[in-house]
């Protein structure tokens, strides 16, 4: 009876996954139709994504790029009200109890939005280094962003999620010394994981380093 409650809970998993990822092809050619360029914007909680969405936007709007964002959180509309402070079209999501958005969500968000014009959408996924892993949403890009504030193991502790983006951001450099982080120890272990790939390191606070992230989303 065990075995076969077990085996029944592993079905559900994988039907969860592949109902993602169909919706998830949905997406992308959706975006891909109008034009728009898309990111998923993951990491940890507090890490700098929805200042550093901000910085890239106002970054792409200097080259003459409409910019919308899809906020996703837990609850409430803190990032949503900073990104429409920001003069940025912007979309909120909760997700009540779930540590990440899916491709459903994502579907409903971008029917309901006004994306006339727009040439690039950011999506800020629930702020943690492990549920969003699994769930991709169809965009061009998934991103992860850590900080120095977490300490110098994000990479070796969460190793999934770095693997299963295409890009990889350590911010908040400008604070790497008051934390007394080791930011080479860092990128060695990415580099161990994504040889293909370099860390990009930014402050968002002085500016460092997000032309490399404008260049890397561009691409
Ligand atoms: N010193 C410094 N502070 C930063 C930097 N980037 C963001 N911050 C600050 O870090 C705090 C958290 O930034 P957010 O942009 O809210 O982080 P987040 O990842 O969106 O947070 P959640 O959505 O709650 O997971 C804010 O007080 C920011 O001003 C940076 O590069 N340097
Ligand atoms: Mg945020």
């Amino acid at each position: 009876m065990k075995f076969v409650h077990k085996t029944t809970d592993i079905h559900m998993e994988v039907d969860v996954l592949a109902e993602n990822r169909h919706l998830a092809d949905h997406n992308q050619e959706r975006l891909r139709s109008m034009g728009i360029r898309s990111v998923d914007v993951m990491g940890s909680i507090g890490s700098g994504k929805t200042a550093m969405i901000i910085a890239l936007s106002k970054i792409l709007a200097e080259g003459g790029v409409k910019v919308a964002v899809i906020a996703g959180d837990v609850t409430g509309q803190d990032d949503y009200d900073r990104f429409k402070e920001a003069g940025i079209i912007a979309y909120n999501v909760n997700t009540g109890k779930e540590c990440h958005l899916d491709s459903a969500l994502i579907d409903r968000a971008l029917g309901r939005m006004h994306l006339d014009g727009v040439g690039f959408l950011f999506i800020e996924n629930v702020g943690n280094l492990v549920c969003p892993a699994d769930f991709p949403l169809g965009t061009d890009h998934r991103m992860v962003v850590i900080s120095v504030t977490e300490g110098d193991d994000m990479v070796r502790k969460h190793p999934l999620i770095f693997q299963d983006s295409d890009i990889a951001v350590l911010n908040k450099v400008d604070l790497a010394g008051y934390m007394e982080v080791d930011v080479s120890r860092v990128k060695r272990d990415y580099a161990a994981l994504r040889p293909d790939r370099a860390l990009l390191l930014t402050s968002v606070r002085t500016g460092e380093g997000l032309d490399q992230v404008v260049e890397a989303i561009r691409k």
